[in-house]
């Protein structure tokens, strides 16, 4: 393709009209940039041409670098290019104006460029934003100078360091760009382009200005603040701080050895496991959109309508979820008493969600409208979709399905929420198997972004696209994924939690096991976990379960215990910790009762290494991984990946559990796995898949590469 194709070059008077033209969000690759620079040239050469507007094409201007070419850098394949750089110099070094129009998003790179412009003006609904650590990098194309001379040290260092977005009516108050339009954005901006070629001196350099950097105390002040806050919120990552080191520069170097150390650090980050992890999600969360071996014009059926069965906490999380996203939702439950509490869980979801100003008063009052409570499996009869939400039973689940399939009409999905059980199981109570499928919401489900969608063995394709498509309309990340205990999450949590328990009855306290795994990255310990989601959700589970278990083998044997003491986690204010509110503090009676129970069965107690628990629960939850992968349960490494970064709380910087292996390297976590069998047992028999690639020196992201 003639790199003119990616940015066209129009005259509109004597404004010249430059438009950035590289669907589907005009990412800056290097023929991009290459275009741009031939326009810019040209306008300098042509005399008629007064100033320069540099406009995106379509909905947008731009998402900024072109992220693919960071993987080429990082891999060796291409030296860094700094083409952004040279481009963003050749527009701040125009003898003529240069305007910059943005609409959509401005992103990263593009708030860069726009930075080194003359001028910016802004359609009213434009979010701009520096999002780059969320990739594991900080601004490099001068971001982290120019901004701060707009807008302050402090202002530009918040932006930088957290990747927030921010509108255009807050930008143009923190005077990084200088108007708002809610006007026709292209010829607004020509006007303004001309207004200000028509003013004195029009050449306005951002990297010549130093009167807005602000004074030296408070910006060391507002850093180390900044500095504190993103440690706690971004918990183990590099990038925000060295976000906030590259805009402290700002106040302490002249503009162009502030850049180059920039650039340094960028280029370093770029090098760096944790760039490499993000950026693998941030490509991995739409790689599992795209269901391999599934034709694009599948077609999928239309959902106007759902109906959720069971109103406790996940049911009535779900109905939130399909409300937000415009979807009327009929809630249905066996008694009053219990839909009377879900409308009321709904209703106070709502409130909050007005309280927090995320939705408007007229939001929540549409949002409650569209609820239709009943006790009438009939009012179900005209729903679209149906999601079952009802207690973790195989008959009981069994018994919602037989009334589903008597009262849905025949294009409806029927959705089981279930967390472990067998969705064929499940879909055999019904008439139609086809259109039984697997919804596994995370609780809380209208917050978790993952949905776990699993495939029966007779779900049609057209249920499986129109599951994933609806998942996009209820903003969920979906993970498409086979039927079998646990499917993919919590078939992988369960010898993850089992070697947390064992630990303990070996000797490691609640506290050192939850401390190290969150010191690791991971949201949460796993004993915070299971308080959290339900020691008497767990043990249903373990009830469902215990017949197929293998005989003779080791079971945890603490969890039952709390359960018959009623300590449920957090909804008893007893579980692992006892509660005061929501602050889990440890508890001196289930030490003991971990003592005891481990005395009774023999277990000797010893001092359990940080190490230890790590690799006992990582590479547990990594050998089953390895398992699911052969067995076809997830198609791709990737999907465990997002199904763990988006379900789990696995940290978004080590790539998900799949990742972190190949990175830790498979023949170390194959030894040890090794080893651990010897002491162990059973348990830890390596995954086939785990020895052939560790014997040939492979990795779980070769698997991509091969042919299924
Ligand atoms: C940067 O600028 C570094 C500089 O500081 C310094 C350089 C020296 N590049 O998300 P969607 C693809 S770092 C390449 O589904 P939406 C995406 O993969 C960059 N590709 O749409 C997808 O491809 P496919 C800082 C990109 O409407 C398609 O576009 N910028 C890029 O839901 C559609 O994307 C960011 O971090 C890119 N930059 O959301 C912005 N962006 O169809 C990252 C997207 O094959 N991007 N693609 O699956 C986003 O946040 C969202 O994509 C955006 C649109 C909000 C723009």
């Amino acid at each position: 393709m003639p790199t003119q194709a990616l940015a066209t070059y129009a005259i509109h008077s004597d404004v010249a009209v430059i438009t950035i033209d590289n669907p589907p969000v005009n990412a800056f690759s290097p023929p991009v940039i290459e275009a741009l620079m031939t326009h810019l040239a040209a306008a300098q050469a042509d005399s008629s041409v007064q100033a320069i507007v540099l406009i995106g094409a379509g909905k947008t201007f731009s998402a900024g670098a072109d992220i693919t070419e960071f993987l080429k850098y990082a891999s060796g394949e291409k030296p860094f290019d700094d083409g952004l750089h040279r481009l963003i110099f050749a527009a701040e070094d125009s003898t003529k104006p240069v305007v910059a129009a943005l609409r959509g998003s401005a992103l990263g790179g593009a708030v860069e460029l726009s930075v080194g412009c003359h001028y910016r003006i802004a359609d009213s609904r434009t979010q701009l934003g520096l999002p780059e650590v969320k990739l594991g990098l900080i601004p490099g194309a001068m971001g982290t100078q120019r901004l701060p001379r707009l807008c302050g040290i402090a202002k530009a260092a918040e932006l930088c360091a957290t990747g927030r977005m921010c509108g255009a009516a807050e930008a143009l108050e923190a005077g990084i760009i200088d108007r708002v339009t809610e006007e026709d954005l292209l010829p607004t901006a020509i006007s303004f382009a001309q207004e200000m070629a028509a003013t004195p001196n029009p050449l306005r350099k951002t990297r010549d200005m130093t009167d807005r950097l602000g004074e030296a105390t408070e910006n060391e002040a507002a850093l180390k603040k900044l500095s504190q806050l993103v440690s706690q919120k971004a918990r183990g990552q590099i990038a925000p701080q060295k976000a906030i080191e590259a805009v402290g520069l700002a106040a302490t170097l002249p503009f162009t050895e502030a850049i180059e150390r920039e650039s340094e650090i960028f280029q370093e980050l770029l090098l760096g496991d944790q760039s490499r992890a993000l950026v693998h999600v941030f490509f991995g969360e739409r790689a599992v959109a795209k269901i391999p071996n599934i034709a694009a014009d599948t077609t999928s059926r239309e959902i106007k309508s759902a109906a959720v069965v069971g109103a406790g906490t996940m049911g009535s999380g779900i109905a939130l979820t399909y409300l937000a996203a415009g979807i009327p939702v009929v809630l249905k439950e066996v008694a009053a008493e219990q839909l009377q509490r879900g409308v009321e869980t709904i209703r106070k979801q709502l409130t909050a969600s007005v309280e927090r100003g995320r939705i408007t008063q007229a939001q929540a009052e549409q949002q409650l409208a569209a609820l239709t409570p009943t006790l009438d499996y009939q009012d179900l009869s005209k729903a679209d979709v149906i999601v079952e939400a009802v207690f973790e039973a195989m008959h009981l689940k069994q018994e919602v399905f037989a009334e589903l399939d008597r009262v849905a009409k025949p294009s409806a999905i029927l959705a089981t929420n279930t967390s472990t059980l067998d969705v064929d199981q499940i879909a055999s109570a019904t008439r139609r198997p086809e259109s039984v499928i697997g919804h596994h919401f995370f609780s809380p489900a209208n917050i978790m972004r993952l949905l776990e969608v699993v495939r029966g063995s007779a779900t049609s394709v057209e249920v499986i696209v129109t599951s994933m498509a609806l998942a996009k309309r209820l903003s969920k990340v979906a993970v498409l994924v086979g039927n079998c205990f646990g499917f993919v999450g919590n078939r992988m949590f369960w010898p993850y939690q089992r070697e947390a328990q064992f630990l303990l009855e070996e000797g490691a306290s609640v506290e050192q096991v939850d401390r190290v795994l969150a010191d690791f990255g991971m949201a949460m310990g796993p004993n915070a976990v299971m308080d959290l989601a339900g020691i008497d959700v767990g043990w249903r589970v373990d009830q469902e379960r215990k017949d197929s278990l293998p005989e003779g083998l080791r079971q945890p044997l603490v969890s039952s215990k709390l359960y018959e003491l009623n300590r449920y986690g957090q909804k008893t204010g007893a579980g692992w910790y006892r509660y005061e509110g929501r602050k889990a503090l440890p508890d001196p009676a289930v030490q003991t009762l971990i003592e005891s129970t481990a005395q009774a069965a023999g277990i000797e107690r010893r001092t359990i290494t940080d190490a230890e628990i790590l690799e006992r629960t990582l590479y547990a939850l990594v050998n089953e991984g390895a398992r699911i992968l052969a067995e076809g349960i997830a198609e791709r490494p990737v999907d465990i990946d997002i199904t763990y970064v988006y379900g789990y709380g696995f940290p978004a910087w080590r790539g998900g559990p799949m990742m972190f292996a190949d990175t830790a390297g498979l023949q170390k976590i194959y030894q040890r796995t090794c080893h651990y069998q010897e002491i162990h047992g059973p348990w830890w028999e390596p995954a086939p898949l785990l020895e052939e690639l560790a014997k040939g020196d492979g990795k779980f992201a070769d698997l991509a590469q091969r042919k299924r």
